[in-house]
């Protein structure tokens, strides 16, 4: 290393369970290299795929770093004075013309960062504006776990230790979750058995005991199969009676059909649905449900089916045991200065971005401002979404790059990266917090939000309310931990696992639910998403370890993108070959590639493919709320391959 060598830590703030410790090399002022904190008990030294080449992304020539102002059918640059006053007075104007709920607040996963609380809080008190409700990402099993359990957490992660079986319903490990793969190794070491279940052959399968490959949405029939298996074999916890409301009526739900049927139903052998019974029967057994499956339909009622399951197995309580979805990342941080929902004028459904928003009266949306998203991209229908965007009065996007989104907006505010954050992080998938420090400065011209915020505050008369700095704002949000060993200074030391959460759930069987207890599911619609003679093929666009959403270099959005398909679900075509995907919404044109370990009723693509690049899929995903809970529908849409003219 030379003398102007040196290495920062900080913390990965992207959507994603893992909130890595990063470990930044920085020579002559520029980050040459990102390693994983070998500290930290989860990253346990390694990073993915994507954040490993994050720098590409960091010095990218196409990142913004001036505020841009669409003039005509072209942006040009300006200065933030010109930027934030243009906005501050429309702001003003619009509140005071129409009332605060003629602008809308909207903002996804750029960053998990805990303090962008505090950029949603300009916006309540500003307003309170109109935001979103449900959230396209979790809302349907959040839902189900609520309803369930009354709560939503999870076994500590290394409770897996403890497990004979370790069921992954609908979890891609080597994409989505890439951490918990050394876990998993280690307690397949320590003899479990390591048990998937997904519609999708991914790689996850290759390191699996046993491989499930369910129909599209086939698992509530698959869960109650099992569930019969478990009654009627006397595996079933003699005790669940006492802490599971709606005992008899799962039990009669369970028993509504033959285990034949069931498999059937899910579209698995009757010696699969044995196979995954038997696995589950060798308990301890923990139960990971991933977060693709309750993006459908019944999503929120498949996930209640299969927390019936775990609860009527005898698996809640226990070592080994559990049924975990979501880990609660913000658990540990106090961010009740925020009243959030509670005070918002409306919301608009987050999957109806689109319609929504066109349809919005009384008063119409007039002024929206988009941070940390790319609805365009990650939004089903997204020409609608376009659609929305670009017809307000005034959109303001936050973000580095001129995605989707960005591309439409009338004026564009450039913000820091992952590098340049300066935040808190919970994880979603583990039970460690971890603080994000700047490890190099950003460019000249870009601003961080809160930054951003706190100007927009001066010209708004909120100056007194945002005049904090960072570090204060921090410890604000850690007060309900600062003494018991997660403090600023405790974090700046390195990751603390969060005090306020267990090991273990329910150990005593008692549930925060209005009984106290166990709340089974009593009724569910089992059907799978039914695909159409005309329409064969489900489409499934779905996380892929290249990108984080849609954050591509502009380099991997050439061409058409790809869509994976058996090949006798596409008799006609040639692998390699091209085809328009078509759905009741629109159309595409895809490059097939074949893969004979898939089902014939599937068609797989990546997610966050660029509408300007013809990639988004999208684009011909129907807008569509699921069951429960506020998700969307991302992979529930019959589309056939038509020939290209
Ligand atoms: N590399 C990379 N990692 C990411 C992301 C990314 O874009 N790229 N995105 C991040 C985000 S936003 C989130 S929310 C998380 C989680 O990201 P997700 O991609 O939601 O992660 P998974 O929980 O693995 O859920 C996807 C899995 O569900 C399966 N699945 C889909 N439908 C069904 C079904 O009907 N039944 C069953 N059994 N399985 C089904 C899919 O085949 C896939 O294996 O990960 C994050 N991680
Ligand atoms: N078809 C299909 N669609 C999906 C999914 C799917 O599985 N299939 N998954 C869904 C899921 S789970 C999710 S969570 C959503 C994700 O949807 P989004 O969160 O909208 O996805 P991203 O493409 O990551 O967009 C985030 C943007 O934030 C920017 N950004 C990064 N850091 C910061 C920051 O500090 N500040 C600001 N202001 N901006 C920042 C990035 O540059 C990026 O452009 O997509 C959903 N869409
Ligand atoms: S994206 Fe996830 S796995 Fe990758 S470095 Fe960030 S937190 Fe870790
Ligand atoms: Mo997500």
């Amino acid at each position: 290393m030379s003398t102007a060598t040196i290495q920062k830590k900080t913390a990965c703030n992207r959507d994603c369970p893992d909130a890595c410790g990063i470990i930044a090399t920085i020579d002559d002022g520029k980050v040459v290299r990102l390693q994983g904190d070998p500290d930290h008990p989860v990253t346990q030294g390694f990073l993915c795929h994507r954040t490993s080449r994050f720098l590409d992304r960091q010095y990218d020539p196409s990142r913004i770093t001036t505020p841009l102002r669409r003039r005509g059918t072209e942006f040009v640059p300006i200065s933030w004075e010109e930027a934030l006053d243009e906005i501050a007075a429309k702001l003003i104007a619009v509140r005071a013309e129409s009332g605060p709920a003629a602008i809308m607040y909207y903002r996804c996963g750029g960053t998990m960062g805990i303090l962008k609380a505090v950029c949603d809080y300009y916006f309540e008190r500003f307003g309170p504006v109109t935001g979103k409700s449900g959230d396209v990402c979790t809302g349907a099993g959040d839902a189900a776990q609520m309803e369930d359990f009354g709560d939503e957490e999870s076994h500590d992660l290394f409770d897996l230790y403890n497990s004979k079986t370790i069921v992954l319903w609908g979890k891609n490990l080597h994409v989505s979750s890439v951490h918990l793969l050394p876990i998993v190794k280690a307690a397949q070491a320590r003899g479990a058995k390591l048990v998937s279940v997904d519609p999708i052959r991914h790689r996850t399968a290759d390191l699996c005991d046993l491989f499930v490959q369910p129909r599209p949405g086939g698992d509530s029939a698959l869960a109650l199969g099992v569930a019969r298996v478990f009654f009627e074999t006397g595996n079933a916890d003699p005790n669940a009676s006492q802490y599971c409301d709606n005992f008899d009526e799962f039990r009669a739900l369970a028993h509504s059909r033959t285990t034949a049927e069931w498999a059937d139903l899910a579209g698995v052998s009757l010696e699969s649905l044995l196979a995954l019974a038997e696995a589950y029967a060798q308990g301890p057994a923990a139960l990971h449900i991933g977060w693709g499956m309750q993006r459908r339909k019944n999503g929120s009622a498949t996930v209640r089916v299969i927390d019936a399951l775990a609860a009527i197995s005898g698996n809640i309580g226990i070592p080994g045991g559990g049924v975990s979805y979501y880990f609660k990342r913000r658990g540990a941080f106090d961010t009740s200065f925020a009243r959030r929902d509670e005070v918002a004028p409306r919301l608009l459904p987050e999957p109806l971005f689109g319609p929504a928003i066109l349809g919005a009266n009384d008063p119409p949306v007039r002024v929206l401002w988009i941070t940390a998203a790319n609805p365009v991209a990650m939004l089903p229908e997204s020409r609608t979404v376009a659609r929305a965007i670009e017809s307000r009065e005034l959109t303001v996007v936050v973000d580095s790059f001129l995605t989707d989104s960005a591309r439409l907006a009338h004026i564009v505010l450039p913000t820091t990266t992952l590098l340049e954050d300066d935040d808190l992080l919970g994880a979603y998938g583990h039970h460690w917090l971890i603080e994000s420090r700047p490890v190099v400065q950003p460019p000249a011209g870009v601003k961080s939000d809160y930054e951003i915020i706190q100007e927009l505050a001066q010209r708004t008369g909120l100056a007194h309310e945002f005049a904090d700095d960072i570090d204060t704002w921090k410890r604000r949000v850690l007060r309900n931990v600062a003494d018991k060993g997660a403090s600023l200074d405790d974090l700046r030391r390195g990751p603390v696992r969060n005090p306020l959460a267990g090991n273990l759930l329910y150990v005593d069987r008692k549930f925060p639910t209005p009984t106290g207890k166990v709340n089974l599911v009593r009724t569910v619609d089992p059907q799978p998403t039914p695909v159409t003679a005309e329409r064969p093929l489900l489409l499934m666009a779905l996380s892929t370890a290249d990108a984080q959403a849609s954050q591509w270099l502009a380099s991997a959005q050439q061409g058409p993108a790809t869509a994976v398909v058996h090949p006798e679900a596409a008799p006609q075509f040639q692998d390699g070959g091209l085809a328009r995907l078509e759905s009741e919404v629109g159309e595409m044109t895809v490059v097939l590639r074949f893969d004979a370990t898939q089902r014939r009723d599937t068609l797989l693509m990546d997610k966050g493919g660029w509408l300007s690049a013809g990639r988004c899929a999208n684009a011909i995903v129907k807008a569509q709320l699921t069951d429960a809970g506020g998700c969307a529908v991302y992979y529930d849409t019959p589309v056939r391959l038509l020939p290209v003219e």
